[in-house]
């Protein structure tokens, strides 16, 4: 499948980037995996390939609040011994805590993850290329006053800041299998973005917001769509959900640049998922948004079995490359994590959808009239 046809794909490649996204505790050293079966696999030949550079403070700053970031580089500098905070604090201080720890070097992970989307906004703004690739971004769930979901910062809002000054409007679709809500509440209130997530909803879900009913706030108002599904979704009521509500809306809204968060853990079997999502499903996803043939970023987010992040996003790599990979994972650095099946598929697994068709119908029509309203 030529995704991609025409286009030029540049990909943000970066070793202190890597470095830094690696030492995030729940994707521990994904980031090297995902770059180093792209790699292997021969792919870094057939793009561009653009370094970063740590994003400075000033720029951390046209989101997040200075209270934040100086809390961020006070954690930074104090040892743990002499951190004063106690754990159960920390969670109540900016967001740190249990699924945000105070990592050593905090500071510096903030600015160059927020630098690698930053050099991705820069290759589009620039024209140098028409797909931009970041996989160590797409934190959605940072705040502009709070770490939140292994997110410290926000580099999808900052990126997508930055796109503004370029293109009036962008679309931005979240197909990680948790609620976008760090993007989306950082434009509510704006027409000019139009924020799309799909996620699973279900009670003690993280983050627990996103309903149907939640479509953005005063002038923003249906600029924000929300498309909560429940455990088990398929690849056809995935794909069927972006045909026949996503697409539209983009459509309609007719963006000048798009923003695809490309998060693994709707995968089938992701150990903090729920989706049953192929990478065939997540393929048909993004050839649906690269139809719509508008400067395109490509980010990452979630994905709990790095193994399959790394499969997965190698495949959308090539995809979008309109080349083929060959399904046995070649040998390199960390060719025995691809074990048993050292193959480069993820299929579905045999669960059941929860999905009614009931409930499809019903959140589809209580979705469409958003298309009628985002035209007005
Ligand atoms: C974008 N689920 C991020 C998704 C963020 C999910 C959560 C964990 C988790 C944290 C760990 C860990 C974990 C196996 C799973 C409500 C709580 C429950 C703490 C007692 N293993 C993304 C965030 C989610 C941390 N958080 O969208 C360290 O799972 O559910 C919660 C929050 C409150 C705090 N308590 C947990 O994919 C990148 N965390 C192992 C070690
Ligand atoms: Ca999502
Ligand atoms: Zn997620």
């Amino acid at each position: 499948m030529l995704l991609g046809a025409g286009r030029i794909v540049a990909y943000v490649d970066d070793i202190n980037l890597r470095r830094a996204a690696d030492r995030i505790p729940v994707v521990r050293n994904r980031a090297s995996m995902v770059h180093e079966l792209m790699k292997v696999y021969g792919l870094l030949e057939l793009m561009k390939t653009v370094p970063s550079s740590p994003a400075s403070e000033d720029y951390v700053k046209l989101f997040h609040s200075s209270d934040y970031i100086n809390f961020l580089k006070a954690v930074t500098h104090t040892n743990d011994d002499d951190l004063s905070i106690e754990e159960e604090e920390l969670e109540d201080t900016f967001g740190l805590g249990f699924d945000c720890p105070a990592l050593p070097m905090l500071w510096s992970l903030v600015c160059h993850v927020a630098g690698g989307s930053m050099a991705a906004a820069r290759l589009l703004t620039s024209g140098q290329a028409s797909v931009a690739i970041n996989w160590c971004g797409g934190w959605h769930h940072a705040q502009r006053d709070s770490a939140s979901g292994f997110c410290y910062v926000n580099d999808v809002v900052l990126a997508i800041m930055q796109l503004r000054h370029k293109f009036a409007k962008v679309a931005y679709v979240d197909l990680d299998v948790h609620h976008g809500d760090g993007v989306e509440n950082a434009f509510a209130f704006s027409r000019s973005v139009l924020t799309v997530s799909l996620h699973l909803k279900e009670d003690g879900f993280f983050p627990g917001t996103g309903t149907q009913d939640d479509v953005g706030e005063g002038e923003g108002r249906y600029f924000c769509l929300n498309v909560p599904y429940k455990a088990g979704l398929s690849d056809d009521n995935f794909v069927e959900l972006l045909k026949s509500v996503v697409e539209e809306a983009v459509q309609v809204f007719a963006p000048d640049c798009l923003v695809v968060q490309c998060g693994g853990d709707a995968l089938a079997l992701d150990r903090l998922g729920g989706a049953n999502i192929s990478i065939d499903g997540y393929t048909r996803a993004l050839s649906l948004l690269l139809r719509l043939q508008c400067p395109t970023m490509l980010l990452g987010g979630g994905g709990y079995e790095p193994a399959n992040a790394a499969r997965l996003w190698t495949s959308l790599t090539a995809s979008v490359l309109g080349t083929s990979l060959d399904l046995e994972i070649p040998e390199h650095c960390f060719f025995e994590r691809y074990g048993p099946s050292f193959d480069l598929a993820v299929t579905p697994s045999n669960r059941r959808d929860q999905n009614s068709s009931e409930y499809l119908a019903a959140l589809k029509s209580s979705i469409k009239a958003h298309g009628e309203e985002i035209q007005k």
